[in-house]
């Protein structure tokens, strides 16, 4: 009996979709390491079959290896610099191009073969993991595709930077574009998650009112006097460069990682093996990929109020669905998403996460979809009569309306450096490695593929 049972956990396990995680650069192994240390026993979820920390910065990935505990053999630093490419992203690019066969080689050692996907994390403002995780995710495809033959899944989370950060506003543009053009060629990345570090922080700030202040008037010793001193903090710290003080941006960043890690969780959850729930249809990382476009916006409602003996059900689903949407996206989407795509996990207690509300839960998502978007289901059953209601909704390419500021900030930035004289032009290899070119055709692409924000024919020289 007992090993009847332990055999289909067993086939389970192994008929479900395994992934590799990758954390690069700065935030990518902070995600990946913090991930680590707050997760039970410091263990991954049991399809996620190993994980590697890289980074082309000593200090950066000596501290992250010390932070959370991280074994050596998890950690990889790579390229020529030793001290990171301090933004330039296309030095990132190219230390991973350079460095395939020792990034391949720890890779092999740490069991990556096999697995079905990849989920890569990273920062898109930098300049190691921005430039460094489209390159890496040409490499893994041209590995398993082309030369294997075997599709697999690469999954990038990627992070917007913070308000007021415009070097990395270009650069997040660079690297979205980057990916999606190389998906055109099967070189990129499946899906690209976007969490925004803005959205986050205003959220948290929302939230956890009282906490955050304690929290930031201790870190950065400060005499905050209200929630609002604290949104008028992120412009007021910003030097003269336009960039946030650094000691500002570690409190910022330890506030909302801890908000990054439980979508992880969540988008996890439903291929993990667990013997007091059920999933139904059964679902898995891969599945997310099949289901939508290539951008997604997470937003997760945790710890959902649903009654179904108090009053009518699809009028909570309805407000549940409203303030999943409004209030906790992960980057904003305003009121009018007009998504293209939807993937919902409702997880909870037997009597809430039925297929039976799946028509409501259609019904209020449809003012936030385009015409004609699917909407794919999950249900995550607890057999466990006090488990909390958890709400994922992934959705496919909707409006982000802080694009609009992420892409004003870059084209200012460009036009700042622009003029007829080299010297001017200059500044565009000096600090990102690249020429303005390609940085105007990114905005362009950008403009393009969220083009509901601009007028007609906006378009860079
Ligand atoms: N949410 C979150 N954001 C972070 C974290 N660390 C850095 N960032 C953000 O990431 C951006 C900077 O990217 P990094 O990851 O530090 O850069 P990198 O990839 O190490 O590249 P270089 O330092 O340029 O070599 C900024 O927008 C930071 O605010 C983190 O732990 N969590
Ligand atoms: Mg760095």
């Amino acid at each position: 009996m007992l090993r009847g049972n332990s055999g289909t956990q067993g086939d389970e396990t192994t008929k479900a979709a395994e992934v590799f995680a990758i954390g690069i650069g700065e935030c990518g192994s902070n995600i990946v390491g913090s991930y680590l240390k707050t997760s039970r026993d410091n263990k991954l979820p049991s399809r996620v079959r190993g994980y590697l920390l890289i980074n082309t910065d000593r200090a950066d990935l000596t501290k992250v290896r010390q932070k959370y505990g991280i074994p050596k053999e998890n950690t990889l630093l790579y390229g020529a610099s030793e001290i990171g490419v301090g933004g330039r992203f296309m030095d990132g690019y190219n230390a991973i191009m350079e460095s395939k066969d020792i990034i391949f080689d720890q890779l092999a050692n740490l069991g990556f073969e096999g697995v079905s996907g990849f989920c890569i994390f990273t920062s898109l403002g930098g300049g190691t993991g921005c430039g460094g995780a489209p390159a890496i995710i040409e490499l893994l495809k041209q590995r398993f595709q082309e030369e294997e033959g075997r599709r697999i899944f690469v999954y990038v989370i990627g992070i917007l930077p913070f308000e007021g950060q415009s070097s990395e506003a270009l650069n997040s543009i660079w690297a979205v574009s980057k990916l999606l053009r190389a998906q055109l060629q099967e070189r990129g990345a499946d899906l690209t998650i976007l969490l925004s570090n803005r959205t986050m922080l205003k959220r948290i700030l929302q939230w956890r009112k009282g906490e955050s202040v304690d929290y930031l008037r201790r870190e950065l010793n400060v005499d905050i006097a209200d929630i609002d001193s604290i949104e008028q903090m992120v412009p007021s710290t910003l030097d003269e460069g336009g960039a946030i003080e650094a000691r500002t941006e570690q409190a910022f960043v330890e506030l909302v990682n801890p908000m990054a890690l439980d979508v992880v969780e969540a988008m996890l959850s439903p291929g993990v093996w667990e013997s007091h729930k059920d999933v139904f249809p059964t679902t898995d990382l891969a599945d997310y990929s099949r289901k939508l476009d290539p951008v997604v916006v997470p937003a997760l409602y945790s710890d959902v109020g649903l009654i179904p003996d108090a009053g009518s059900m699809p009028r909570q689903l309805k407000t549940m669905i409203d303030y999943a949407v409004k209030e906790c996206s992960y980057a904003d989407v305003g009121e009018e998403p007009n998504a293209e795509s939807v993937y919902y996990v409702l997880s909870g207690p037997a009597h809430i996460a039925k297929a039976e509300f799946g028509m409501h839960v259609k019904e209020s998502l449809d003012k936030f979809i385009a015409p004609g978007a699917a909407i794919t289901p999950c249900y995550v059953k607890y057999n466990t009569p006090d488990s909390r209601t958890d709400l994922l909704l992934l959705l496919g390419l909707p409006k982000i309306p802080e694009l609009v500021t992420i892409i004003n900030e870059a084209t200012q930035l460009v036009n700042l450096h622009s003029g007829a004289s080299p010297l001017k032009q200059g500044w565009f290899m000096r600090s990102k490695g690249t020429s303005r070119k390609e940085l105007v055709d990114a905005i362009n692409d950008f403009r393009e593929l969220f083009s509901y924000y601009m007028t007609p024919g906006e378009t860079m020289e």
